[in-house]
C-alpha cells in the first residue's frame, strides 16, 4: 500500500547519520512534498531528535506487568508473543482472528517520529514503526454504522503478574472515536528504533494516538470491535472525573491534581527544563475533528 501522507518527519527522510538537524539543514535534505508538509507546520517543525532505545524501553507504563516505571522492562519477558492473533469484530464485513504475522504481511511498515505525552506530565519522542490503523480496518471492511472502535489487551495472569492484583478493572480497553481511529497520524506500532516492538513498549501490535495522553494508546492487542456507541475505557472507568474518554493533550485544561500546562522531557534528568504543552501536542492536524465541541467538557 502506498505511503499515503507524512505527519512529521521520519528518520527515512533526513540522512543517514542520526544526529540534530536545525530547521535549515532539514529542508535542504528533504524532497519537494516534504518541505511543502514542513512548511504547513511551522509551529511544531523542530527538529525531533528521538528519546534513546534505552530510555523509552526502560521508562515504561505497563501495569499489566506492574505499577513501576522499570516493572515492565523486569516483567514483559513472560509475555509470549508469538503466535499471535488479533480478533477484528463488530460492525465489519470480514471479522475473525488475523494473525500478526498475516496482518503485517499486509501492511506497508513505515517509520514515523512523533512526540509522546503522557497524562503524567512527562514526553519523550519515539521513532515507532509501524502502519496506519485505517489500512487495518480498512482490511477488514467498516460498515457504515460504526461510529466508535475499541480495542482490549492481553489478559493473561500466568504472564502478566501485574493482573493478579486489581489496580484496573482488567483486560485493560481503551476506545476512539470511528473519524479519530482513521486519521492519518493513528498508527499501528509493530516496532521501534528499527526493531520489532519490545515487549514492555506493547508487543507485538500497539496502538499510537499521538494527540492524546499516553494511556489511549493500548498495548499488545488483541480484540478492535467496531461499534455504534462510546466504548468503556480503562482509566475513564477507574476515575472518570481525572480521565476523559476523549484525552486530547490540552495545556489549557488541568488534571485535577496537577498541571498540564507543562511537561518534562524525558532523558533529561529529574531536573531537566520542563518545557510548555503544546495544543493537540503540537498536531495540529487533528484540530478539525473536534470542530464545534467544547474540549473543557468533552476532556
Ligand atoms: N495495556 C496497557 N496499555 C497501556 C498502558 C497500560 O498500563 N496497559 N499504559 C498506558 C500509558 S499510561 C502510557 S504513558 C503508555 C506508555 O507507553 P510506553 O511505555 O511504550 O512509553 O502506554 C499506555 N498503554
Ligand atoms: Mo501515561
Amino acid at each position: 500500500m502506498a505511503k499515503r501522507w507524512t505527519n512529521d518527519l521520519t528518520r527515512s527522510d533526513i540522512t543517514p547519520e542520526r544526529v540534530f538537524l536545525n530547521r535549515r539543514q532539514l529542508i535542504a535534505g528533504l524532497g519537494a512534498g516534504t518541505i511543502l508538509a514542513a512548511a504547513g507546520r511551522a509551529n511544531a517543525q523542530e527538529a525531533l531528535e528521538p528519546n534513546s532505545f534505552e530510555d523509552i524501553t526502560n521508562y515504561c507504563n505497563f501495569y499489566e506487568f506492574g505499577t513501576g516505571k522499570s516493572d515492565p522492562a523486569a516483567n514483559a519477558h513472560m509475555l509470549t508473543t508469538d503466535p499471535w492473533s488479533v480478533k477484528i469484530d463488530g460492525l465489519v464485513d470480514t471479522p475473525g482472528e488475523y494473525s500478526v504475522a498475516d496482518i503485517l504481511s499486509k501492511m506497508t511498515i513505515e517509520e514515523r517520529i512523533y512526540r509522546f505525552r503522557c497524562v503524567e506530565a512527562w514526553s519523550m519522542i519515539v521513532p515507532w514503526n509501524g502502519f496506519e490503523l485505517a489500512d487495518l480496518l480498512q482490511m477488514a471492511g467498516v460498515k457504515p454504522e460504526a461510529k466508535y472502535v475499541a480495542f482490549e489487551t492481553a489478559l493473561r495472569p500466568d504472564e502478566m503478574p501485574g493482573t493478579r492484583f486489581p489496580v484496573l478493572d482488567w483486560p485493560y480497553v481503551e476506545g476512539l472515536r470511528l473519524d479519530e481511529a482513521m486519521h492519518p497520524l493513528t498508527l499501528m506500532a509493530s516496532g521501534l528504533y528499527g526493531k520489532p516492538l519490545p515487549n514492555q513498549n506493547g508487543a507485538p501490535l500497539r496502538l499510537v494516538v499521538p494527540w492524546k495522553y499516553g494511556f489511549k494508546s493500548i498495548k499488545s492487542i488483541v480484540r478492535i470491535t467496531l461499534t455504534d456507541s462510546e466504548p468503556p475505557t480503562s482509566w475513564n472507568k477507574a476515575n472518570g472525573r481525572e480521565y476523559g474518554f476523549y484525552s486530547n493533550v490540552n495545556p489549557e485544561v488541568d488534571h485535577p491534581r496537577w498541571s498540564q500546562a507543562t511537561e518534562r522531557p524525558l532523558g533529561g534528568g529529574l531536573f531537566s527544563r520542563r518545557r510548555p504543552t503544546l495544543m493537540f501536542n503540537g498536531y495540529d492536524e487533528v484540530a478539525s475533528l473536534y470542530e464545534g465541541m467544547d474540549l473543557r467538557a468533552n476532556f
